[in-house]
């Protein structure tokens, strides 16, 4: 009974062994293929310089997506401002010709200080108060005016003496200040100090007037560490 056992075991260690040799020829051509992806040492520097290289095109690419990018963002806001300028093609912007102020700041010959400094368009120029006149500018004001009637439903607004960063520490800065239209109205607002810096003020309704005065009620103090002055700057005042 025992013979037919010893002949069944035969087989199964041939298909055994078959096995192993199947594995083993597998295990062997896998590693002269590279099936399994367990690359040497040196294909694997190989791969990861073409990783980083690959990747700093990508940055490089990336880069010069972001610097499309700008200049699609440049020309859509060209393209916006023509736009805008387009659509108010129709109206008239607000013009007023000339420019009066409470009081100049004596001229050091260097610059001026008229109140048309603040509406020639240079944002390094400015007019300027007489420190003499008022210690802390309040009650100091420049007014706009016009033949006639405009329509203006804001204004932009460069508060200080922005000739440089410096030149803006060593003096005032207007912080409250009052519009005054020619029939009488007024709107306060007031200002950030901030260098360089245009703000624009929406008034709550447009209004129809020939002046536009902006009185300073109060300043802001200069930060300036030396010498400094009590004159109070606007390098410009734009009406829209
Ligand atoms: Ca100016």
């Amino acid at each position: 009974m025992q013979q037919p056992r010893k002949s069944s075991k035969a087989p199964l260690v041939i298909i055994v062994a078959s096995v192993v040799i199947i594995v083993a020829c597998v295990v062997i051509a896998g590693i002269y293929t590279n099936w399994f992806g367990l690359a040497s040492p040196a294909s694997s520097a190989s791969s990861s310089s073409t990783a980083t290289a690959s990747k700093s095109s990508a940055d490089a690419s990336s880069e010069s997506a972001a610097a499309s990018s700008a200049s699609d963002t440049s020309s859509a806001s060209a393209a916006s401002s023509a736009s805008a300028q387009s659509s108010t093609a129709g109206a008239t912007p607000p013009k007023f010709a000339s420019t009066t102020a409470s009081s100049v700041c004596k001229s050091d010959d260097v610059d001026s200080y008229v109140p048309g400094q603040a509406v020639d368009g240079n944002t390094r120029t400015a007019w300027v108060t007489d420190g003499e006149a008022s210690h802390d500018a309040s009650g100091q004001w420049i007014e706009l005016s016009a033949s006639d009637a405009q329509h203006v439903t804001g204004v932009k607004i460069m508060p200080g003496f922005c000739k440089s960063e410096e030149v803006f520490t060593k003096n005032r800065c207007p912080k409250d200040i009052t519009f005054t239209f020619s029939d009488g109205s007024t709107y306060k607002t007031t200002l950030t100090r901030k260098y360089n810096d245009y703000q624009t003020v929406n008034f709550p309704s447009a209004v129809n007037t020939s002046s536009i005065r902006i009185t300073i009620n109060s300043s802001y103090a200069p930060t300036y560490d030396g010498k400094r002055y009590d004159d109070c700057g606007i390098s410009e005042i734009q009406a829209f």
